[in-house]
């Protein structure tokens, strides 16, 4: 899967803020069938315990596609559902010490606000970042957006080495700013899963993007 990461230039997330779990596995389908490279399963407020199945089907379908599925937060749910990746945000502990307990296959994300923390994340030997908010955004409430400044430094030295995904607020309707900006790979969350068709949506945002 460290390939198909490589390739990944759209980020998607199945968000159950958004998404029911049980129309979870049907909306993923559509975003890996549209063509987003990598897909995660976010789940904040949600007991990890309960998500165990959802994340097996999740991963299975990922499978299917040969795209890499990750698991947000919850390093256990990861090892006991077969992910192929972990995303760790700044306060959800040492990358190094999740190293250890999912071993050197597991790919291992970090989110990073800033030029010093994604600096930071590649000395930590994460696989990729995701790099903001860029802008304020309802998905992640209470953090403020970073802006566009710091991209293409943050593209130059750390984007170069690892995939570097610029995250928050990202839409249509600023993509082509945030791509002069320096943005070569994006995360988009609420508006692929807020899409009548994610699908077509999908395809899209990938026509632009590439
Ligand atoms: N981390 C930084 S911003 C964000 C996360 C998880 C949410 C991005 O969601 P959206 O809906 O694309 O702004
Ligand atoms: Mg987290």
């Amino acid at each position: 899967m460290r390939s198909a990461l490589k390739n990944a230039v759209l980020y998607g997330i199945c968000d159950l803020g958004y998404v029911s779990s049980e129309k979870a596995e049907d909306v993923s389908r559509s975003l890996l069938a549209g063509g987003v490279g990598i897909l995660q399963l976010r789940a904040k407020g949600h007991d990890p315990g309960a998500l165990c199945n959802l994340a097996l089907r999740l991963r299975i379908l990922c499978d299917d596609f040969k795209i890499p599925f990750v698991i947000n937060d919850h390093l256990e749910l990861a090892l006991e559902c077969g992910a192929h990746g972990l995303h760790f945000g700044q306060d959800d502990g040492s990358l190094q010490e999740a190293r250890e307990r999912i071993g050197p296959e597991m790919l291992l994300g970090r989110s990073t606000h800033s030029l010093r923390q994604a600096r930071q994340a590649l000395v930590d030997s994460a696989d990729y970042i995701g790099f903001g908010p860029l802008f304020p955004t309802p998905t992640k409430k209470g953090r403020p957006g970073i802006g566009l400044g710091k991209i293409r430094a943050m593209q130059e030295e750390v984007g170069l080495q690892i995939p570097a995904f610029c995250i928050g607020g990202v839409n249509p309707a600023n993509l082509e700013e945030v791509k002069q900006a320096g943005a070569r790979r994006v995360v988009m969350v609420s508006h692929l899963l807020s899409s009548p068709d994610p699908e077509e949506e999908t395809r899209k945002i990938l026509s632009k993007l590439s």
